[in-house]
């Protein structure tokens, strides 16, 4: 049979398979070869019989994954933001965006809290950008029905900043869910109320997954000379930049910065990709050391 993984915790795995679940433990290859199954996975497993569990036999191809939390197959990383309380981590929304494409995930981003404050003009660079975005709330449930045809029939992670409603949101599209929240008090006292992946179903088709927050994230390290291809609003005016290779940090008759200047893509988010490039220039001049 085949199913996709939701859930491990010490060994065991849940497998859901035609809206049954089966609780599987990894065949002793797979610790053999170093592969251990994640959350997200479609397997081949064999279901126990009566009362046991069943065992993993083969872990399909996976289409992506993602080391923090350790999770594969994600159709798509939503990067949440909180219109404020907390105040939204452009740069850390974009380290997320960049680190999911390049991962190979589709993205989109939301701003939750709508109830207590405006971020369109956030928002709007990211449409500018190029990226779908949404305005909701989960204490009010405001935007529900777009945040659910972004999700619909997909397998979806929810990433950012702790305190930004992540869980709450998930709660509001699953509510059977029920997902612990948290005040920001007790998550700055370093208590976190999600600690591993796990994935929801829901009852009209597709997966959620919640995340840990956090607030700070390094890029890993490559070149620099990739960042611009994380960036795919820029790839319309490359071609007009002067230089071959321009990497829009300043070159002369830049295109992407003119674009910019003109209001056609977002000075913002271009800002923070130059600081981001020099950033990941400087790790990468210094990776023998
Ligand atoms: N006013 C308001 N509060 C919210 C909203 N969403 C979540 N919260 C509150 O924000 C806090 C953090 O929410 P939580 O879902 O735990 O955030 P997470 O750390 O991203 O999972 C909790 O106190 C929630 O009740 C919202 O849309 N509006
Ligand atoms: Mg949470
Ligand atoms: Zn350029």
């Amino acid at each position: 049979m085949t199913g996709r993984i939701i859930q491990g915790i010490g060994g065991f795995y849940t497998v859901s398979s035609g809206g049954n679940e089966f609780v599987c433990k990894a065949r002793g290859r797979f610790r053999k070869e170093k592969i251990s199954p994640l959350v997200g996975d479609l397997v081949e497993f064999s279901p126990g019989a009566e009362g046991d569990e069943g065992s993993i036999e083969a872990i399909l191809p996976r289409k992506n994954v993602l080391e923090r939390p350790a999770v594969a197959n994600l159709d798509l990383l939503l990067v949440t933001l909180a219109c404020c309380h907390p105040q939204p981590d452009l740069l850390l929304a974009d380290r997320l965006l960049v680190r999911a494409r390049r991962a190979g995930m589709e993205v989109a981003v939301v701003f939750n809290k709508s109830d207590l404050g405006d971020a369109q003009a956030y928002a709007r660079q990211y449409a500018l950008s190029g990226l779908q975005t949404a305005m909701v709330s989960a204490a009010t449930g405001e935007g529900r029905e777009r945040l659910s045809s972004l999700t619909k029939d997909k397998v979806v992670g929810f990433a950012g900043q702790s305190a930004v409603g992540k869980s709450s949101l998930i709660n509001l599209l699953c509510p059977k869910a029920q997902l612990e929240t948290g005040d920001l008090s007790r998550i700055e006292r370093g208590r976190h109320t999600t600690r591993r992946a796990q994935l929801l179903q829901l009852p009209e088709g597709g997966y959620l997954m919640d995340t840990p927050g956090f607030s700070l994230l390094e890029l890993d390290t490559f070149d620099p000379e990739e960042l611009k291809g994380l960036y795919p609003e820029f790839r319309p005016y490359e071609a007009n930049c002067r230089f071959l290779g321009c990497n829009h940090v300043g070159e002369p008759s830049c295109a992407v910065r003119e674009a910019a200047e003109q209001g056609l893509l977002s000075l913002e988010r271009l800002e923070r990709y130059t600081a981001l490039f020099a950033e990941l220039k400087e790790k990468w001049g210094r990776r023998y050391g």
